[in-house]
């Protein structure tokens, strides 16, 4: 018989049959073969699991005891290196596919035919947080499994970058990540390093611009675009290269949170982003993006006004469309998040016959960086064998051994050339084979730039005056905020000094905000600004509002007694725009309608705060009200919803709720529901997801 021992889900074997054991000691039998055997590593049946191997019941512990050893060792080695950057990082599985053949100007496979699904793994991330830290997405980094082979291409939610040298990484990444004395603040770029060493790069000025805005803070990974930032080249079957910027439009359009509610959601969920990616495509509502494409040529180039070398510089898409030409869906969760997120290794120099590099000196140098971390991270060159990061076609060479080798080359030949013929293995191809792009390459060799690199304050400047008034005054507002964190007044001085480059009035505002005394003078530009530069309202987010509300989330605040037909008609309504109802109630087992009948709640009041939902609705019964009112996080469902500038629908019941938490002037952005037909009005207004003109009266200071 089975060491008799209590734990939350024990096995004892009975002779023909298996005991489970629950964590409450109840009991039940399971036929031999239904459940799978432990074993160790080696495949060796486990007896008991539960006791190490002893002499006598209070005896030492005996080193032959190889299971318990094995367990212990494996353990031991769990944790891997996180990476350096973009540590928190969530995926998935899904496919590209292809609208319609690009032969003319790549001979990459996957563009080929029209409809053609190439499977892909995709992971969003965050930059400077480690593993532990809360979801503020930034990296979208996406691998094409294509029939010749694979192609990673690693982005970021913005469509440039810091620095314009990858020698510069290290530093920026140093200044960014936690301060190495006392090991804080954690990521978060508000303190003294990040902008000491932003305000003496003045190229990292537009970048300042970018992560200063909206767009760091994206309701989630289905909601932000992806860039590929640097530019590439395609290349076609004649070898004619075209130039290529890469763009990720996501299908439910952009959509940001606002700075407060940021910071709320981080402490009510620091899951935040992945659990609503987990849970769409979990309910099958699959995320999806098309892929853009900013096609171009020398003659373009040698016009444009900047270099389209230079990762800080972007190319408006007023100036050149973005050619949509194919989709991206993730429609499948991981099975194992270590295994395969966690070991996902992109590298941008993973690319494919028909794409290739240009010299931007910033890829140039991720392409050393990325096969160099890996090894560190992976701890083995053949990283490649991992099934996450293994080519989905035959891969056949010479490269043998090393640790974790999984596939070795077959057969006595393992070097070329041989003269084994057909059993002497693999041969090069070329036509099929990879073939650089031809580029004529000259010049003296020296540590410098090109010139037109030393613009830094044009295109932030065209950033800013392309967004609404309501961006601008968040990006005014995050300066203030971030360099309020700054402890060293000279550096907030110094970054203010290049805000007046990119508008008077943005560089007024931040010193007013920060208590500057004066305005310092502007800082020494390394080439003149161009002023005249037009807006770009695609780099606005609120120019581009969504279509729909479909994809979105609203919060029903609901108590027993809650309006039985209200609420049907608020499920309906939601249902019908392809959103997500989740009830809020004060207590988890949910509220008995007007009705009578039961509704199980998503959320127990203080665990569903309103910054977890796009919209509200507050619907408690006039008794349900009264306690509500008396409830701290009832109230804050309530005024954070207002401050948060969202759509609120509310039965009248609810208004002595609203009055406790200091709600007495409902403004256009409330919705009364009197009867069912008023939720269709609600979810109208939803659309447009915020009720900005509200912000100004919550924004005193
Ligand atoms: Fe990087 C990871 C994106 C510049 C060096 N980077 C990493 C990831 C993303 C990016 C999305 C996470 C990939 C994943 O999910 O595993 N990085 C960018 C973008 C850049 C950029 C968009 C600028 C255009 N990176 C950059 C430079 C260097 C690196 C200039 C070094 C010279 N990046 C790395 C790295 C990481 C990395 C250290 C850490 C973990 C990893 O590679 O796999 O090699």
């Amino acid at each position: 018989m089975g060491t008799h021992i209590s734990g939350d889900l024990t096995r004892a074997k009975l002779g023909e049959e298996t005991i489970l054991r629950g964590a409450g000691g109840e009991t039940h039998q399971v036929a031999e073969g239904e459940v799978p055997v432990l074993t160790t590593q080696q495949g060796v049946p486990v007896a008991d699991d539960q006791n190490s191997l002893k002499v006598g019941a209070r005896g030492p512990t005996l080193l032959e005891d190889f299971h318990f050893r094995e367990k212990l060792f494996h353990f031991d080695h769990e944790r891997i290196p996180e990476r350096v950057v973009h540590a928190r990082g969530f995926g998935a599985h899904g496919f590209f596919e292809t609208y319609k053949p690009l032969s003319d100007l790549t001979a990459a496979d996957l563009f080929q035919r029209k409809g053609e699904r190439t499977p892909v793994f995709v992971r969003f991330s965050t930059v400077a947080g480690n593993k532990g830290s809360p979801d503020v997405a930034r990296g979208f980094a996406v691998k094409f499994y294509t029939r010749n082979g694979n192609w990673d291409l690693v982005g970021n939610n913005i469509p440039i970058f810091f620095i314009q040298d990858a020698i510069k990484f290290p530093d920026l990444v140093h200044a960014a990540k936690q301060e190495p004395d006392r090991g804080f603040p954690q990521a978060q770029t508000a303190h003294d390093n990040f902008w000491d060493f932003i305000s003496l790069s003045p190229e990292a000025t537009h970048m300042a611009l970018w992560i200063m805005s909206d767009r760091t803070i994206p309701r989630s990974f289905r909601f932000m675009e992806g860039f590929g930032i640097h530019t590439f080249r395609l290349v076609n079957a004649e070898g004619r290269s075209t130039y290529v910027k890469f763009h990720w439009k996501p299908k439910l359009g952009l959509q940001s949170v606002v700075w407060n509610e940021a910071v709320k959601i981080n402490g009510a969920d620091p899951d935040y982003h992945r659990r609503d990616l987990w849970n769409a495509i979990e309910a099958g509502d699959f995320p999806e993006w098309e892929l853009g494409m900013q096609l171009f040529d020398d003659a373009f180039a040698d016009q444009f006004p900047f270099d389209v070398l230079d990762a800080t510089k972007i190319i408006p898409e007023e100036v050149l469309p973005v050619r949509r030409v194919g989709r991206l869906v993730l429609d499948r969760n991981v099975d194992n998040f270590f295994a395969e997120t966690e070991q996902v290794a992109f590298c941008t120099q993973n690319i494919v016959p028909g794409i290739d590099f240009t010299n931007d000196p910033l890829l140039q140098g991720r392409n050393f960086s990325y096969l160099d971390t890996q090894l560190k991270r992976l701890g083995s060159p053949n990283f490649t064998h991992i099934p996450v990061n293994a080519a989905k076609v035959e891969v056949n060479n010479f490269q043998q051994d090393g640790h974790m080798a999984m596939r070795n080359p077959r057969g006595r030949a393992n070097y070329e050339p041989n003269s084994w013929g057909a059993a002497g293995g693999p041969r090069e191809s070329r036509e099929r084979g990879f073939r650089s792009f031809a580029a004529e390459e000259a010049g003296p060799k020296r540590r410098m730039r090109a010139e037109l690199f030393a613009d830094h304050y044009s295109q932030a400047r065209q950033f800013y005056i392309s967004q609404t008034e309501t961006e601008q005054t968040h990006i005014k507002n995050a300066f203030v905020f971030e360099l309020s964190k700054v402890e060293t007044p000279a550096i907030r001085a110094r970054m203010v000094s290049h805000l007046r480059h990119v508008d008077e009035d943005l560089a007024n505002r931040v010193a007013d905000g920060l208590g500057l005394a004066d305005l310092p003078p502007a800082a020494e530009p390394a080439r003149p600004v161009v002023k005249d530069l037009a807006p770009s309202p695609a780099l606005s987010i609120l120019r581009n509002p969504p279509k729909a509300f479909t994809g979105r989330k609203v919060g029903a605040l609901v108590t027993d007694g809650v309006d039985a037909g209200l609420l049907a008609a608020l499920q309906s309504a939601v249902a019908q725009a392809g959103a997500m109802l989740e009830l809020v109630a004060p207590k988890i087992g949910g509220v008995i309608a007007s009705d009578g009948r039961h509704h199980p709640a998503h959320q127990k009041v203080n665990g569903g705060p309103s910054v977890l939902y796009d919209a509200v609705a507050v619907l408690p019964s006039a008794d349900g009200a009264q306690l509500l009112a008396n409830e701290a996080t009832a109230k804050d469902f309530v005024s954070d919803a207002y401050a948060h500038a969202k759509f609120i629908a509310y039965a009248d019941s609810a208004k002595p709720l609203f009055e406790k938490a200091g709600l007495t002037e409902l403004d256009e952005g409330f919705v009364a529901l009197h009867g069912p037909e008023d939720t269709a009005t609600f979810l109208k207004a939803c659309v447009t997801l915020r009720h900005w003109p509200r912000e100004a009266a919550v924004q005193a200071v």
